[in-house]
């Protein structure tokens, strides 16, 4: 049966810049170990998946010099209690009242960042990763713990201006108090309400990233540079991503959907992947990692063996072997691209000796994995088998998705939450 392919509105496919960082996504592979009293097997139990999405439940941050003009204007409106008849009292209960006001309409909505600002260690590790590969080591929590100390510096020193100007004498002292206090915590707020600031860019940041649902099953294009999975993302989905004839064009994870017979499905752009250790990774190579370690999406590999991509067939095998080995339990498919370029003779680059080929890598040179199949953006060569393939893919992976969802239910009900914290 042939998959009928209609293609949806186009969202959340942004693909955004990665700062540099040392952030090595690492799969978690521990599982909780549940041990069956009766006949003492130890049974590893799966940690539920924490759900994604905690990006877009982001709170919006004002920007600093707009919270300062509003608390300033608010705390100016505050009057002094009714019925103080002494001017000198008066005075001084208007400004204690005013910087208290000032103090609270600041700390406020930095206690509310404060607050509803995930802590990472919460997070998904997929939305734990972005954070890192994105907005670099520890930025996100050096800028939080920023705003709070910005927080704390403003009551503390609203509260000790607001208590000297209770105490004042005259009605002159009070308002030198009020004002005195007023700019010290102006001054304050003007130079480190840049935490503020920097927190407003990364909630924009992280809110534009694609948003990715786990239950919904997931195809995610995989491969070295430039051999062209982006251009079958934009073939196979409503994804449009930049496509061009140098490597890492793709610079972050890309979102696209697929509607096939009713059903929604996603489809990820990845950057490409090169022959080295993982410690030497790039960060858009180190995105892709992630991917792969935190969700549970079914794969499509992309080899080239043209040569025109930049990667030579014998290290794209290398790579190739490497991400099989540790990511071979998502579900797979192998496609050979650039089909209309490819010739009887395998392509051999000057650095490649063939005598040393493996056969597997003889055999890889002319047809790629076994069971890829060889396609061609450009004469749309294996495309509709292609779809179909995928389609099959990602209706197996919906059943087990569902199937995983129906197994998590019941462990809810006989294993304590205790268990998985
Ligand atoms: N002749 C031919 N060229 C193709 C085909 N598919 C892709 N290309 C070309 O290969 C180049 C790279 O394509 P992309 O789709 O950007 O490759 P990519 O793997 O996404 O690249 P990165 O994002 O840089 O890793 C572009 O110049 C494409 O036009 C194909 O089937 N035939
Ligand atoms: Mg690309």
């Amino acid at each position: 049966m042939r998959p009928s392919v209609c293609f949806c509105k186009q969202m959340q496919t942004t693909a955004y810049e990665v700062v540099n960082g040392s952030y090595v996504p690492i799969r978690d592979t521990k599982q909780p170990i549940n041990v069956n009293v009766k006949d003492e097997v130890p049974v590893a139990v799966p940690a539920p998946l924490e759900g994604v999405g905690a990006f877009q439940k982001l709170p919006m941050v004002m920007p600093s010099v707009d919270i300062l003009f509003s608390a300033l204007k608010k705390a100016r409106r505050v009057s002094a209690t009714k019925g103080i008849a002494n001017i000198a009292k008066r005075e001084r209960n208007r400004g204690a009242k005013q910087l208290d006001a000032l103090m609270k309409e600041l700390a406020v909505p930095l206690r509310m960042y404060k607050e509803n600002f995930p802590n990472k260690k919460t997070l998904h590790p997929y939305e734990r990763s972005l954070i890192e590969l994105t907005l670099g080591d520890g930025n996100y929590e050096e800028v939080l713990r920023r705003v709070d100390t910005l927080r704390k510096r403003v009551v503390s020193v609203g509260k000790e201006h607001a208590s000297l100007c209770a105490k004042s004498l005259t009605k002159r002292e009070a308002e030198e108090r009020l004002d005195e206090g007023r700019k010290k915590i102006e001054e304050i707020f003007n130079s480190e309400g840049k935490a503020v600031d920097e927190l407003m860019h990364i909630a924009k940041t992280l809110r534009a990233m694609p948003v990715v649902d786990l239950e919904t099953p997931t195809l995610c294009l995989v491969g070295a540079p430039n051999v062209g999975k982006s251009s079958l993302v934009r073939l196979l989905s409503t994804g449009k991503p930049e496509i061009c004839n140098y490597p890492f064009t793709t610079r972050g994870i890309l979102m696209g959907h697929i509607n096939l017979s009713f059903q929604n499905f996603q489809v990820t752009d990845t950057p490409g992947l090169l022959r080295r250790h993982d410690e030497d990774r790039n960060n858009l190579e180190k995105l892709t990692l992630a991917v792969l370690s935190h969700l549970p999406t079914a794969v499509l590999y992309v080899h080239d063996l043209t040569g025109e991509c930049g990667t030579s067939p014998s290290d794209q095998y290398i790579i190739y072997k490497e991400i099989k080995e540790r990511f071979g339990d998502h579900l797979w498919l192998d496609v050979v691209s650039k089909g209309d370029l490819l010739t009887d003779t395998p392509v051999l680059f000057i650095t490649e000796d063939s005598n040393s080929d493996t056969s597997e890598l003889a055999k890889y040179r002319r047809v790629g994995p076994d069971g890829a199949l060889r396609v061609s953006v450009m004469t749309k060569m294996g495309i509709d088998e292609l779809k179909t393939r995928v389609h099959e893919l990602l209706i197996t992976q919906l059943s087990i998705i569902k199937d995983g969802s129906t197994e998590e239910v019941e462990e809810k009900v006989v294993v304590p939450k205790k268990q998985f914290h």
